[in-house]
């Protein structure tokens, strides 16, 4: 059987149409290198670390990848995003995706680097902008995710932003085996993003206390927080993540000490495994993601199965 080739693959020079999320706090080169290595496109977090850390994260994944592609994820909200931009330039990273923003002010400077830019979007317009601005592609992520999250499902966006540009679209949200995999590809994309999957991957440097949080998770064990900040966050639930949505509920906690309490949450989750102060960020499809196994045995097996089901398609 052939991997899938579509302008994805041609565009990234990889052998599978999948990219690794690009989840703060997470995707470091340990995982991203394991993703790299077995044909998709590993992405190394920008903007959760100071960026000393994060150049040798980069200088780490290319020495462990060789001349495998992979790419940094820039989260704009960050305090350090110019730096980032700056970073992966002088880094010669080939793959950038962007999330939590519109990264227009870096797109001129990241293009004249010969680097292939892909922002993560949330709706049709910001899509359009996207290519006018001259994205490579687009990731469209749906509010199945986790993390930081827009309001439309994968299923009502992708096939809008299929519709709505030219540039090849890339689904994300509530993806985690080869059924979903060519779902997505019936709705038009040409590539898949997947984190809460590779949240289980053994190259995954979680705390075992997030990982076990996912593999037990059932299909309504993520919950969406912080609505009301203007930056909603689906997480597994928890002690910590139902206190934070009756606060926002009933009034007791204001925006702002919502924010105070979550700061530096993700972190305590990540490296800590805190179920009292941390935030274990996940997608909807928690409830799916059974098994702690290598990153290449997900993406085999997932792509296997999404070739079986498109071949009884065509
Ligand atoms: O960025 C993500 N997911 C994330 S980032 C993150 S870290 C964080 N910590 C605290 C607060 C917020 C984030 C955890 N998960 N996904 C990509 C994504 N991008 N989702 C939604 C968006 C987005 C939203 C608005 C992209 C562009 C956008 O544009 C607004 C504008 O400026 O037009």
């Amino acid at each position: 059987m052939t991997a899938l080739k579509t302008r994805i693959t041609d565009l990234l020079g990889c052998k599978y149409p999948i990219i690794q999320g690009g989840m703060a706090w997470i995707a470091e080169s340990t995982l991203a290198s394991a993703v790299s290595d077995a044909g998709g496109i590993g992405l190394i977090a920008g903007g959760s670390a100071p960026i000393d850390y994060l150049r040798e994260q980069i200088r780490k994944t290319k020495a462990a990848v060789g001349d495998k592609p992979f790419g940094v994820n820039v989260m704009l909200m960050s305090p350090n995003a110019d730096d980032l931009a700056k970073l992966v330039i002088e880094e010669g990273v080939p793959i950038v995706t962007t999330g939590a923003g519109n990264p227009g002010k870096y797109m001129e400077g990241w293009k004249n680097a010969g680097i292939k830019v892909i922002p993560v979007v949330p709706s049709v317009a910001l899509a359009k902008r996207m290519e006018r601005a001259g994205a490579d592609a687009v990731v469209a992520e749906g509010t199945e995710s986790g993390g930081h999250i827009g309001e439309n499902t994968t299923m009502c966006l992708v096939p809008q932003v299929v519709d709505a540009v030219e540039i090849p679209v890339i689904a994300a949200g509530g993806i985690a085996d080869g059924r979903g995999i060519a779902a997505s590809f019936m709705l038009g994309a040409e590539g898949v993003q997947l984190g809460t999957r590779f949240l289980a991957a053994e190259e995954c440097q979680v705390h075992s206390v997030y990982k076990q949080l996912v593999v037990d998770a059932k299909d309504t064990d993520s919950i969406v927080t912080g609505r009301y900040t203007g930056h909603p966050c689906r997480n597994v639930k928890t002690k910590f993540s139902k206190k934070l949505a009756n606060g926002e509920r009933d009034g007791s906690l204001t925006p702002e000490e919502f924010e105070n309490i979550t700061l530096g949450s993700l972190r305590k989750a990540v490296q800590d495994g805190n179920l009292e102060e941390g935030s274990f960020l996940c997608g909807a499809i928690a409830g799916m993601v059974k098994k702690i196994e290598p990153a290449k045995d997900m993406i085999e097996e997932m792509f296997k199965e999404a070739e079986a089901l498109l071949n009884q398609c065509r």
